[in-house]
């Protein structure tokens, strides 16, 4: 099913050359007239009806030249693992600030901010939370993404831009692991919620977990059933075959014991935990 409908004249997609923003790339062209991509690094040349703008998040003028003349943005840029806190700073909390420092000097009223499950990464596997369970962040990454959570609530309250903080899960074509079958959310299902997010009438400040219709799974999303997110796709097919592939999980591993895997047990300076 096709949920997509144009909302928005010109959307600004940040992080369009990373593995989600192409993702989104070829299909957010649903969602609006002109698509505008952002990032750091090189974007190739715009197809029809795209336009690149190199930005560096870190940077408050260039971040207002990428927001400038969009009605909603799709905020994916940033580092997307766990890093030295200074790193993390300039991208993830400075970058954030900037972008909705621009938003609200352009009159922007929607934004789609993509959280993590690393906001709450320090809860058990065995646990079910909601939206409304506290923050416990596993990563100087998890922190900087609880960050964005809140200061998106306060231009809610403070200036009335709504956000979408999606807490994806572990988006990738297919699940790699058995705590992946748990945290999948297919490409198709980022589309779907992206685009619910941003075509629900009120979407106010939101938190929805980002994850497809999987059989295992830590999150309910009752707290957001105003945003109108159907998953279609479930991990369970991959299921068979993660398991032949993948080790039994060790249990003294920390990994193994909390939600967000390797991270709560990550070095910041080695990147992405294994
Ligand atoms: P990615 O690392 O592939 O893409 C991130 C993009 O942000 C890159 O193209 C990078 O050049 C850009 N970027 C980094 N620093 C920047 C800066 N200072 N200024 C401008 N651009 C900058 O990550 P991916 O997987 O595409 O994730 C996209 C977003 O979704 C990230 O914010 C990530 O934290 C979040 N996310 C992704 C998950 C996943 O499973 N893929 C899970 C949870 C959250
Ligand atoms: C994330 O936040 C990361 O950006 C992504 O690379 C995955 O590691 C994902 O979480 C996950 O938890 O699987």
């Amino acid at each position: 099913m096709n949920t997509a409908a144009k909302t928005h004249p010109r959307i600004l997609l940040t992080g369009a050359a990373g593995g989600l923003g192409q993702a989104l790339r070829s299909r957010l062209h649903q969602n609006c007239d002109v698509l505008r991509l952002s990032d750091m690094v090189d974007l190739g040349a715009p197809l029809a009806n795209e336009e690149c703008v190199i930005a560096d998040l870190a940077q408050a003028s260039q971040v207002d030249a990428a927001v400038a003349g969009c009605q909603a943005i799709v905020h994916l840029g940033g580092i997307s693992v766990e890093a030295p806190f200074e790193a993390i700073m300039q991208a993830n909390i400075l970058g954030v600030y900037h972008l909705y420092e621009a938003a609200r000097r352009h009159g922007v009223k929607r934004v789609i901010f993509a959280s993590s499950n690393h906001v709450v990464g320090f809860y058990r596997q065995g646990e079910t939370i909601t939206a409304d369970h506290p923050p416990r962040p596993d990563s100087f990454y998890g922190v900087s993404k609880a960050f964005g959570e809140d200061l998106s609530r306060f231009y809610f309250d403070r200036w009335g831009i709504e956000t979408a903080c999606v807490r994806i899960g572990s988006s990738f074509p297919e699940p790699k692991d058995r705590r992946m079958l748990a945290t999948w959310l297919s490409y198709e299902d980022l589309h779907r919620l992206v685009s619910a997010c941003l075509s629900t009438p009120v979407l106010g400040h939101s938190i929805v977990f980002g994850m497809s219709n999987n059989a295992v799974t830590w999150w309910d999303n009752s707290r957001a059933r105003h945003v109108g997110f159907v998953p279609a796709d479930t991990s369970d097919v991959f299921r068979d075959a993660v398991f032949a592939r993948t080790p039994t999980p060790d249990l003294s591993d920390p990994a193994a014991l909390y939600q967000g895997g390797a991270f709560v047990r990550a070095d910041p300076t080695q990147g992405k935990p294994t």
